[in-house]
């Protein structure tokens, strides 16, 4: 572990950023969509495909020992980055999106009958409001929505009464909004639902990269995140479950490695975590994706958020003194997003333009169309920072930001 962050060493890692685009320096501000990857990342998927490269539980060859072994190591590495109580509970998916729809799948279709709710937040992505519609509508339950209020912060009050007097099966909110920043207050949320015994699925995918998440402390019941947000690859997802909720849960998908015995006479499953890892994994994303939580590891946290804390505050003061620009969601509690929108500009036009001088940011409704809704907006700029940006960078996004602002006036 390092003591002190040293951006310059930290850009270094990062190989992909020290290029030019469009004749400009690269400026990556779309961070919440995915992050760049570190070298040591890059290296672990050649040295696997170079070296290592064999399928994983079933050979008994050295490769395929291998293989098993790195893949298994991240599971461990996951444990201590979580502090899960054991690393059966962590189950690798494709990612956040397919973590959402197994719990919906498997502990939705378990548990939900006629007259139960299921209740989101109205800053959540798609990934975390259509499973749950998708189920409702087979099982006759009923998506309900916690409302949000106009700076972007969720109405406690509104989400106590839901709960009591809804038969809430179950909570399924973000813990960051990716669209606006917003960081919820799970802890309270998750006793709370606890207290009217409905279960918790916590979509980390935009908090992971920016905290530390103890699992046990939160008593969270589902955890899901990506690892292509945690500067790991894409195609790798983590989701962790309490043991016994896990273990009442059916399969989600039934094919190799998810069983014990199969006969045409009928099947026996595997346990926890193989009971839902059927079929052969992406063996070298998730041992490529250790590396990453070797690197996040390795960095100062305090000097991380500290970084990334500045860099939302520099931002958020520069944009404010652009004319009739607006920023979307001032919550106190934010991760470094700012999303906003200009008089008379659309946000497509802004963000192409801005790619014509380098600068990446997203644009759009950000697969959270009920909240531009709930603001009247199609959709905003988006600028998501990693600790790896820096006020030079966002000098350079704001320079250009303004010329963009006068070719389009
Ligand atoms: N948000 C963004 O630009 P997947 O695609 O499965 O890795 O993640 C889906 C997802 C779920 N929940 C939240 C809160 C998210 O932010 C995302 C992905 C990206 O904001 C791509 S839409």
């Amino acid at each position: 572990m390092v003591d002190k962050f040293d951006i310059v060493q930290v850009r270094k890692d990062f190989p992909i950023l020290d290029q030019q685009v469009n004749g400009a320096p690269l400026v990556y501000f779309d961070n919440a969509a995915t992050t760049q990857k570190p070298q040591v990342v890059i290296d672990a998927l050649n040295q696997y495909y170079t070296q290592d490269n064999a399928n994983i539980h079933r050979g008994l060859h050295t490769l395929a020992e291998r293989a098993t072994t790195g893949y298994e190591l991240t599971r461990t590495k996951l444990k201590d980055f979580l502090n899960t109580p054991s690393t059966d509970q962590i189950i690798f998916t494709a990612g956040v999106t397919a973590g959402i729809n197994l719990v919906a799948q498997t502990f939705g279709r378990a548990n939900f009958s006629k007259g139960d709710v299921i209740l989101v937040s109205n800053l959540e992505h798609h990934s975390n409001i259509v499973p749950w519609q998708m189920i409702a509508q087979e099982t006759g339950a009923e998506v309900q929505v916690i409302p949000v209020d106009e700076v972007g912060v969720l109405d406690m009050e509104a989400y106590g009464q839901l709960l009591t007097s809804n038969r809430v099966k179950l909570v399924a909110v973000n813990h960051v909004s990716n669209a606006i920043g917003t960081i919820n207050p799970i802890k309270q949320m998750i006793d709370m639902a606890h207290q009217v015994g409905a279960k918790v699925l916590i979509d980390g995918a935009q908090s992971v990269a920016h905290f530390d998440i103890d699992v046990q402390a939160l008593d969270m019941d589902f955890f899901v995140f990506s690892a292509h947000k945690l500067f790991g690859p894409t195609g790798v997802g983590v989701l962790y479950g309490k043991r016994e909720i896990l273990e009442s849960m059916p399969p989600y998908q039934g094919g190799g490695e998810m069983i014990k015995e199969v006969s045409f006479s009928g099947t026996t499953y595997n346990e926890l975590p193989y009971k839902f890892e059927a079929g052969t994994p992406n063996i070298a994303d998730v041992y490529a994706f250790g590396f990453a939580l070797d690197y996040l590891k390795s960095l100062p946290a305090d000097a991380v958020w500290e970084q990334e804390k500045s860099l939302l505050d520099y931002a958020t003061e520069q944009l404010s003194q652009i004319d009739g620009l607006r920023i979307v969601g001032q919550a106190p509690e934010k991760i470094a997003v700012v999303s906003f929108v200009i008089d008379g500009v659309h946000p497509q036009d802004v963000g192409v333009l801005l790619d014509k001088f380098g600068v990446a940011i997203r644009t759009g409704h950000h697969c959270a169309q009920p909240l531009m809704a709930r603001y009247d907006i199609v959709g905003t700029c988006r600028a998501s920072f990693a600790f790896y940006n820096t006020k030079e960078e966002i000098d350079l996004f704001i320079k250009a930001l303004k010329r963009c602002l006068m070719m389009l006036s």
